[in-house]
């Protein structure tokens, strides 16, 4: 059985999946460095980290295409082995690029994603990363437009079972990530699964 975690190039999925298992996983600067999905097995649970969509600097329109279109099939092929999803944000840049899709009439490809999840019933957890690079006092506010944006209504704190800002950084929101897993494992009658969380959660209390 598996978790996938997808999202936008850049975002900080493989930074996820390196605080949840502690693994050796590969990271970059540049987007795009996940080129393929990668496994990592974790026990009995494999916790699979997808190529990122949309823009990339470098990378052709077709491949962006193919990329995404490969993402679909994977989890359209491998539906009966997924429990549920992570859809990754950055919570820094996901509003802006929102709204410059909208301006051009095209449905952003995040919230595409996150539909399309849903409609596959992978009941996605929305890890909002990167709140470290978002003032305090401004944290609220991006989290409301970002339920809005997904089709949700804010305030954000009513979809506390949904959504979850988070930095892979400095490990802020951690608890509730966990939480959040170890809740939809238990309602998908997988609760020992959990086991595998407990390696990653030291790399932060360990700090
Ligand atoms: N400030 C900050 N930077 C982060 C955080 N998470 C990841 N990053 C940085 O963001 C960049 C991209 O991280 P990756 O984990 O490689 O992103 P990805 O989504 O796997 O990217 P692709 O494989 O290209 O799709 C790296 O430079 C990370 O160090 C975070 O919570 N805060
Ligand atoms: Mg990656």
């Amino acid at each position: 059985m598996e978790i996938v975690l997808v999202g936008r190039s850049n975002v900080g999925k493989s930074s996820v999946i390196k605080q949840l298992t502690g693994k050796r996983v590969r990271v970059g600067k540049r987007p795009g460095v996940t080129r393929r999905p990668y496994r990592y097995r974790c026990g009995e649970l494999d916790l699979v980290d997808m190529p990122g969509f949309g823009f990339m600097a470098g990378v052709s329109r077709e491949r962006r295409e193919e990329i995404k279109t490969s993402i679909v099939r994977y989890l359209e092929r491998n539906r009966r082995r997924i429990l549920f999803a992570l859809e990754v944000l950055d919570a820094r840049a996901f509003s802006e690029i929102v709204e410059r899709w909208k301006r051009r009439g095209q449905v952003p490809v995040d919230v595409e994603m996150f539909q399309f999840l849903q409609e596959l019933e992978l009941r996605p957890i929305v890890v909002v990363n990167k709140i470290d690079l978002v003032y305090p006092e401004e944290r609220d506010d991006v989290l409301d437009n970002i339920c809005e944006k997904l089709g949700m209504s804010f305030p954000w704190r009513q979809w506390g079972d949904v959504v979850v800002p988070f930095s892979a950084k400095t490990g802020e929101g951690w608890e509730n990530v966990i939480r959040l897993i170890r809740e939809r494992l238990t309602a998908c009658g997988k609760p020992h699964f959990n086991r595998f969380l407990k390696r990653g959660r030291s790399r932060f209390t360990n700090r």
